[in-house]
C-alpha cells in the first residue's frame, strides 16, 4: 500500500499524534534558526519513516515497527544527507503559489517531509499536490520544455513564474488538498508538482518541511 501511495502517487499522508514528539516540534519550531541537527534526536517517527524510504531499496512496509532504542536520525545520517529544516510558513490572506516541483525527476534522490504545526483545515492553506505528475517525461509533455526547465540564478524558477503549459496541465489533472493535523507527516517525492493554497483563516500555516538527499553511493535506480 505504501509503495502504491509514495512511489504511484508521489506523496503519502501519515498520521502521528505520538504527543512527545509533537512538543518536539513545536519546540524544534521556536528554536529553528538556532537548532543543531542533534536536537532533532527525538523525532524518532520522522526518522524512522526516512531512514526506511532513503534505504537503497526503499523499504515501504516497515512501518509500525518502531524500535525506540534505535537512533533512528543516526541512521538516517548513515544513508542520506539532511539539507535542511525549514519553516514554510503561510500567511493569512496568501494566494495560490504556481504548481511547481522542489527538483526536477532527473535529479533524484530527494525526499521531503512536511509537518503541520497545526491542523490544517479547509481554508486554512492546505498544500495541494498533483499525484502521478514525479512520472511525467517533461520532453513528452511540454513544448517549451527546455525553456521550463532552465533553471538558473538568473532566470525566474516556477514558484515565481507561471508557465502556462504546467498551469494548463494543472487545471486538467486531478489533485488532493491534503488537510492534515499537527504532527502529522506528508511524504512527498519533491519532483511531484505541488504548490500552496490560499490560507483565509487568521492565524498563519507553520509547516515544518525537512529536506533529505540519498547519498550518492546509497542511490538506487528508482528514485522513491
Ligand atoms: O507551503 C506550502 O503549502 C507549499 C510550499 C511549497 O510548495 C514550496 O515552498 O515549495
Amino acid at each position: 500500500m505504501f509503495s502504491v501511495f509514495l512511489h504511484g502517487h508521489g506523496f503519502m499522508l501519515l498520521e502521528n499524534r505520538e504527543p512527545a514528539e509533537v512538543a518536539l516540534l513545536q519546540a524544534v519550531h521556536a528554536s529553528l534558526s538556532a537548532a543543531a541537527v542533534s536536537s532533532l534526536r527525538g523525532l524518532q517517527s520522522l526518522f524512522f519513516v526516512a531512514f526506511h524510504l532513503l534505504l537503497p531499496t526503499p523499504d515501504y512496509d516497515a512501518h509500525g515497527q518502531l524500535d525506540s532504542k534505535t537512533d533512528y536520525l543516526q541512521k538516517v545520517l548513515e544513508v542520506a544527507t539532511l539539507y535542511g529544516v525549514m519553516d514554510n510558513l503561510n500567511r493569512p490572506g496568501s494566494t495560490f503559489q504556481n504548481p511547481h516541483w522542489d527538483y526536477p525527476n532527473w535529479d533524484s534522490g530527494w525526499l521531503v517531509i512536511d509537518v503541520p504545526l497545526s491542523d490544517v483545515r479547509p481554508g486554512g492553506g492546505p498544500i495541494e499536490i498533483w499525484p502521478g505528475t514525479q512520472h511525467l517525461r517533461y520532453d513528452q509533455t511540454f513544448v517549451h520544455s527546455q525553456q521550463i526547465l532552465r533553471i538558473r540564478e538568473a532566470e525566474p524558477r516556477q514558484y515565481s513564474k507561471c508557465f502556462p503549459e504546467i498551469l494548463s496541465i494543472a487545471q486538467l489533472w486531478p489533485s488532493a488538498l491534503l488537510h492534515s493535523s499537527l504532527g502529522d507527516m506528508v511524504v512527498r517525492n519533491p519532483s511531484t508538482w505541488h504548490r500552496g493554497t490560499p490560507n483565509s483563516l487568521a492565524s498563519p500555516r507553520h509547516m515544518l518541511s525537512f529536506i533529505f538527499r540519498r547519498r550518492r553511493q546509497h542511490a538506487v535506480k528508482k528514485p522513491v
